[in-house]
């Protein structure tokens, strides 16, 4: 399990205690240079915590992944509460049960808490869905960070974009790969505390809808 985190210290902990709980493997916390306690709380909750200065949540996933060396599958949840880690086995069991190799928690099939999702995302994730359907034949209603991939598959991917982009990537070039994508309904929650890096703010929202439409644009020509 790796969770990307930036200053989520007062979420961070209930997080990793639950999902410790749940009995996910190892949980590791990638600690992106919060100035928060983040990692000490991820610490003192029972997490894995690894430092990645780059900035970028990236960055931060592809630290986890190469800290998750033993783990076949990996899975990756925000580290803001949105998520509930209750809900880990629906996005885990496809891929345990042999039936896919990436499983994209999807919050259009399952439930937005009112309030939880401002307009400009759920457009903008409407719209980059509705464009990996027609340009990759993707089953696709969400980009959802709250996902869970084959590691064999993961890393045949070569992920190159280190920020914003890092989870569009995974989607388009798995579905170029020919992988086995499928959806599972999740349920969606305003973050427990603190504040948002990305959706809530305009730079944040302006910069994640260039790199998503960019690379989602980018590998819709295959290249050979
Ligand atoms: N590593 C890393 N994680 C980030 C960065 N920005 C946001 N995150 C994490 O990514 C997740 C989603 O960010 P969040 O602020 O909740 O954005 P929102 O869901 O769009 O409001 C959370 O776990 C954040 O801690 C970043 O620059 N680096
Ligand atoms: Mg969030």
């Amino acid at each position: 399990m790796v969770i990307p985190a930036l200053n989520e210290a007062g979420n961070i902990g209930c997080l990793v205690a639950e999902l410790r709980e749940r009995a996910a493997a190892d949980v590791i916390v990638v600690d992106n240079g919060s100035t928060d306690a983040t990692a000490a709380e991820a610490a003192a909750a029972g997490a894995t915590v690894v430092a990645e200065v780059r900035r970028g949540y990236g960055y931060a996933c592809a630290a986890g992944v190469a800290a998750a060396c033993r783990a076949d599958v990996i899975a990756f949840i925000d580290g803001d509460g949105s998520f509930l880690p209750a809900e880990l086995p629906a996005i885990l069991s496809p891929i345990l049960e042999g039936q896919a190799d990436l499983v994209l928690g999807s919050r259009p099939l399952g439930h937005i808490v009112p309030g939880a999702m401002p307009p400009q995302q759920r457009f903008g994730n409407w719209l980059a869905a509705g464009l990996m359907r027609a340009l990759y034949r993707i089953p696709v209603t969400d980009l959802g960070p709250y996902r869970a991939i084959r590691r064999e598959l993961l890393d045949s991917l070569e992920m190159c974009e280190m920020t914003y982009g890092w989870p569009t990537e995974m989607m388009v070039k798995a579905a170029r790969r020919g992988a086995r994508i499928v959806e599972a309904p999740v349920s969606f929650h305003p973050r427990r505390s603190g504040r948002s890096k990305v959706s809530g703010t305009l730079r944040g929202t302006l910069l994640a809808a260039r790199y998503i439409l960019g690379v989602t644009l980018r590998y819709a020509v295959p290249s050979k």
